[in-house]
């Protein structure tokens, strides 16, 4: 299983470095990584498992925190209200459509492989669709709105070496411009 020492941490060159598109059908090897993906997200957030392995609860993972320079990540995200939860692996993924409208974190963002807090704002987009494979290489379009948008866009940050901190304005962290809305819970 996955455990927080397999997860690199700041400064480590994996987490800047570009990733590679994954090619279907997928080898033994990258599908059995996505299952301990989607399970160490999962095991992160068990009141008892986590504690028993001492992992840090995250909403996802992916692949270049594992040192694995390829496409893919995995989210885990409970039920909002009357929302689906949202919980699947989501390979060479694309933002297809944007919303102008960007959101943050009142709290700013964390990271698995970020020991430090940097506070400060992260805006992103409000709504994204986002085009994607899953396991078994069907394509899919979905959309991601507020808090899962955040996740999905975090995640796919990584996918590309940039690191929720790139995005906090040093002179002003948590400076509301025009088109930012918070996002409450
Ligand atoms: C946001 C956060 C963590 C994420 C992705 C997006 C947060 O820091 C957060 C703050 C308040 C409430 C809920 C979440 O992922 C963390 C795991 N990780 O590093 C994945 O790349
Ligand atoms: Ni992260």
């Amino acid at each position: 299983m996955i455990t927080m020492d397999d997860i690199v941490r700041d400064y480590h060159p994996s987490l800047r470095e570009q990733t590679e598109k994954i090619t279907f059908p997928l080898n033994d090897e990258i599908r059995k990584l996505a299952d301990d993906m989607l399970e160490f997200i999962k095991n992160s957030q068990d009141p008892e498992i986590s504690v028993e392995y001492d992992l840090r609860p995250g909403v996802g993972v992916a692949a270049p925190q594992l040192n694995i320079p390829i496409q893919m990540f995995a989210v885990h995200i409970p039920a909002e209200e009357g929302e689906e939860p949202i919980s699947k692996i989501m390979i060479n993924p694309r933002i297809v459509r944007h919303s102008v409208k960007q959101t943050a974190l009142p709290d700013g963002e964390g990271c698995l492989s970020i020991d430090e807090v940097y506070e400060g704002l992260v805006p992103r987009h409000k709504r994204i669709n986002v085009e994607y494979f899953d396991v078994d290489g069907k394509k899919h379009e979905d959309r991601f709105t507020g808090y899962p948008s955040i996740v999905v866009q975090h995640e796919m940050d990584h996918l590309n070496g940039i690191l929720f901190y790139d995005h906090i304005n040093e002179d002003n962290p948590f400076e509301v411009t025009n088109n930012l809305e918070l996002l409450e819970d």
